[in-house]
């Protein structure tokens, strides 16, 4: 493909990948590359571009303008690839190395030119295959305290952070997360898939009026609280890992939105592990509470730096925290719910090869997903959530 044919958007190729890792000159003139595509996510084409020599290599991500999961009847905005490389930026500036870095992006082809991951694995695969991440919990709740704090009004001058709601503005992406997180899951939607056996169990959460309101309180708090700048999919499959090191991909999905959500999505993607693996499940447990405790105590170490009048208000820190977690507790309720019998489900429970067994873990993962979404505001500490989920593991 020619060099020039690059300035306007079309999906790459393995070829036309390396033809523009040419033209951005990231390697050395005449050296000779390999490409391979290596996407497994649900909606982006990820290419691997590695120098023979030296095996050096880099990221190419690209945004098709349709759900890759679906296919081309849901066409989906490449605008996302800009969000992506502007949130990967502005997080990087708040917790270094936590977050790849950018060489490159253009909006228009859609693509991120990023730091070369393919040494490390992604949390989700080498949790399931039972290895352990001592650093995780501590580097995803400093990941949560840095990027939502500085990203917030607590930390920016409001100008600033009006600046930034306008600039993380995504819309198409927030209504995939409305319909599926929020929506779909709770109602009789043509998206949602499960299996025959977990019938009655769905009809009966479909009937649960409770678990209803209480859901539809969550997603106006989504909808309208633009509380800090989100990760907006943090799940284990956006997390790389090996034992000393962690690094957060994939923020397509970053808005302005509850401080809950990115914490509540991560515990419950933990919570998916717990359910599945029960030789496992202290480890994952003390995951869980140690993601929070970072979170709490470097957020609030942030907090008490500030200058701002408010930040000494007898209480005003504890009332943040608060709502915090019940909000993260009511955010991973959903999330336990709607990738268990939604439209994108999880390795973590579809691997249990057998069948009994994996019904029943996604019965679980039902059972507590509502238990955490009603009882969000009666949780009074981690440990008392750690217990909550304890008793249904
Ligand atoms: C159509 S996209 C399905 C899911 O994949 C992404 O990773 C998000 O979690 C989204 O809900
Ligand atoms: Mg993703």
């Amino acid at each position: 493909m020619a060099i020039t044919k690059l300035n306007t958007y079309q999906p790459l190729t393995e070829q036309s990948a390396i033809v523009l890792a040419i033209r951005l000159r990231i390697f050395e003139d005449g050296t000779l590359l390999t490409c391979k595509e290596i996407g497994d996510g649900n909606l982006n084409l990820v290419f691997h571009v590695v120098e023979s020599e030296t095996g050096k290599g880099i990221i190419i991500k690209q945004a098709l303008p349709y759900a890759k999961v679906v296919g081309e009847s849901w066409p989906l905005t490449i605008e996302r690839a800009r969000i992506e490389a502007g949130a990967l930026k502005l997080q990087r500036s708040f917790v270094g190395d936590l977050v790849p870095e950018v060489y490159y992006s253009d909006p228009a082809l859609a693509i991120t030119v990023m730091e070369d991951l393919s040494a490390l694995t992604i949390a989700r695969a080498g949790l399931i295959k039972g290895e352990k991440y001592p650093q995780l919990s501590q580097d995803i709740g400093t990941f949560l305290a840095n990027t939502l704090y500085f990203t917030s009004d607590y930390a920016l001058h409001p100008f600033k952070k009006k600046e930034y709601v306008k600039e993380f503005s995504n819309p198409e992406l927030c209504k995939i997360t409305e319909d599926l997180v929020f929506t779909d899951p709770f109602f009789n939607s043509e998206t949602n898939e499960f299996e025959e056996e977990l019938s009655q169990d769905v009809q009966k959460l479909w009937e649960d009026f409770t678990v209803k309101l209480e859901v539809a309180k969550l997603k106006k708090s989504f909808l309208t609280e633009g509380e800090a700048l989100l990760h907006g999919d943090l799940h284990t499959g956006s997390i790389f890992v090996d034992q000393n090191q962690t690094k957060v991909i994939d923020p397509e999905f970053a808005f302005y939105g509850p401080i809950g959500f990115d914490i509540g999505q991560f515990i419950a993607n933990l919570i998916f592990q717990a359910v599945s693996k029960p030789e496992e499940k202290d480890t994952i447990l003390h995951h869980i509470q140690n993601t929070w405790n970072v979170f709490s105590t470097t957020f609030s170490k942030h907090w008490m730096e500030s200058r701002d009048a408010y930040t000494k208000v007898n209480g005003y820190l504890e009332y943040v925290l608060e709502k915090s977690f019940q909000d993260s507790i009511g955010f991973a309720g959903c999330e336990c719910i709607r990738r268990t019998i939604g439209l994108a489900h999880v390795e973590d429970l579809e691997s249990i090869a057998d069948q009994e067994q994996r019904i029943k873990a996604k019965r679980t993962c039902i059972a507590l997903g509502k238990e955490l979404i009603v009882k969000r505001k009666q949780i009074q500490s981690i440990e008392g959530l750690i217990s909550l989920i304890q008793s249904h593991s």
